[in-house]
Parts: structure tokens; sequence; C-alpha cells
């Protein structure tokens, strides 16, 4: 157990996707920051809420252990972690609090433009490149199919190409990195946009305040957007 803290810690990604869009939302909050010179930290200065500026995937990581109180990551990201850690037995795993509208992306299902898609059926015994494995595997077990997952860290879409997989499953948005890579979008296995994630239940009373305070705001804030 980490020593009590009482100052709110919120987990963001230092950089990328939603880095930016992820420290405007937040300041639409009202809250201000000032960065450390290496650019790790943000100490809260309208409010004893600080930013923790990491990579994504250690967003859900972070949250379980307790290091931090919020995050900011793609539900891609979050329902990945809790998929594996579901097959272990551990701590409160990080939920989702709130969808947030930005970051919006499909995990899907892609196979070569060459082939008809006739449904899960043709994936039987044929190999899927993914970073995604937990969910794939999931959705694999739930369409009864049997097939071999090959997990990548990146480079799904050129695995096919590559001859290491038959197909793949990614992220995809404009799908115009599949179709440079002569895959087609078959199936969506997951809906993805940034979300908050936390263990709000499990905070101490000092935190759960500012955190439930930030997330009234947060709420009015996401209101006026849509
Ligand atoms: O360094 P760190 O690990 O923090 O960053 P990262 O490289 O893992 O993540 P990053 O910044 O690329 O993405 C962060 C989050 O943005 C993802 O976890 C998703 O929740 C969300 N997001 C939204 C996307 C996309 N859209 C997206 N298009 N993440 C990745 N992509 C990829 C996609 O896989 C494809 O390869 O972008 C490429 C272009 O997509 P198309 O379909 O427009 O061609
Ligand atoms: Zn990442």
């Amino acid at each position: 157990q980490v020593a009590v803290r009482d100052r709110l810690r919120i987990a963001i990604q230092k950089n990328g996707r939603l880095s930016q869009p992820a420290r405007a939302l937040l300041g639409s909050c009202g809250l201000t920051w000032r960065e450390s010179p290496d650019h790790l930290f943000c100490h809260g200065e309208s409010a004893p809420i600080d930013l923790l500026l990491v990579r994504d995937d250690d967003i859900p990581g972070l949250l379980e252990s307790g290091l931090c109180d919020l995050g900011i990551v793609g539900r891609n990201v979050l329902s990945e972690y809790n998929e594996r850690a579901s097959s272990t037995c551990g701590q409160v795993q990080p939920s989702e609090l709130r969808g947030l509208g930005f970051g919006g992306c499909r995990l899907s299902l892609a196979i070569p433009q060459a082939w008809t898609w006739q449904g899960a059926g043709q994936l039987q015994g044929k190999r899927i490149a993914t970073s995604y494995p937990g969910l794939l595997a999931r959705w694999l077990a739930d369409a009864g199919v049997d097939a071999e997952v090959v997990e990548l860290s990146g480079s799904v879409e050129i695995a096919p190409r590559l001859g290491q997989a038959d197909a793949g499953c990614d992220l995809v948005s404009s799908g115009a990195t599949l179709s440079a890579n002569q895959l087609k979008p078959v199936e969506d296995i997951l809906y993805s946009e940034a979300v908050l994630a936390g263990r709000s239940n499990s905070l101490p009373p000092v935190l759960r305040d500012l955190a439930d305070t930030l997330v009234r705001r947060l709420d009015g804030v996401l209101r006026i957007r849509d």
C-alpha cells in the first residue's frame, strides 16, 4: 500500500494523440499547473490536483497500484488491461468513469482485400496479428473460433504482407493505413474513445472529494461540448 497523499494525481499520456486533448479538457475544468523541467510531472496551482505524464500503456497499472487516482486513456488500452488482469486475481481493477468524446477509433479485425468475408468461421486455424491479444482472444472465444493469436507490439498491418500472419486486428480511424497495406476491416471488436478511468470507490476521503468535484466539473464541460 502506498503512503496516503492529500493531492489528487491524474495520469495522462505524455506524448501522443491523447496528450493535448486531455490537458485541454482538464484545463477547461479550471485546472492550471506548473510543469517540471523534465516534463514528467505537472504540479497543480489552482487546485491540489497534479498530473503525471506517462506512456498510455502504463496508465491502467498506475491506477491499479494506487500510484495515481484518475487517468485519461483509450478504452482500448483499459479494456485490454482488464481483460488480461481478469485471469489473475488482483487488486481493484480500474474502471471507466466517463467517455470523453475524443480519440475515437475502432479495434477492428482486418483481412486481405482479396478475401471474401464469410464470417468468423473463416478464421478457424488462421494466424491473427494484434497488439490486443486479450480482447482478440475473448472475441474469438465468443465466436467459437480456434485461431492463433500472434502478439506484436506494433506494425500489425504489415504482418499479413510479411507472411507473419493471415489477418490482423488493430485500431482503425480513417482506414487509410489498412488499405495502404491491402487489408480491409470486416468486424469491429471494440468502439473506443478516450475515457476517464479510476478506482474512485476505493479512494481515501480527501482524494475522493477532489475526484468527485473534478468529475462534476468535467460533466459540465462535456455537456457544453455536446
Ligand atoms: O507513447 P505511447 O505508448 O503513450 O503512445 P501510443 O503510440 O501507444 O499511442 P497513440 O498516441 O498512437 O494513441 C493513443 C490512443 O489514441 C490509442 O490508444 C487510441 O485510444 C487512440 N486512437 C485514436 C488511435 C487512433 N485513433 C489511430 N488511428 N490510436 C492509434 N491509431 C493508429 C491506427 O492503429 C493506425 O495504425 O493510427 C494509424 C492510422 O489510422 P488510420 O485508420 O486513420 O489510417
Ligand atoms: Zn502506447
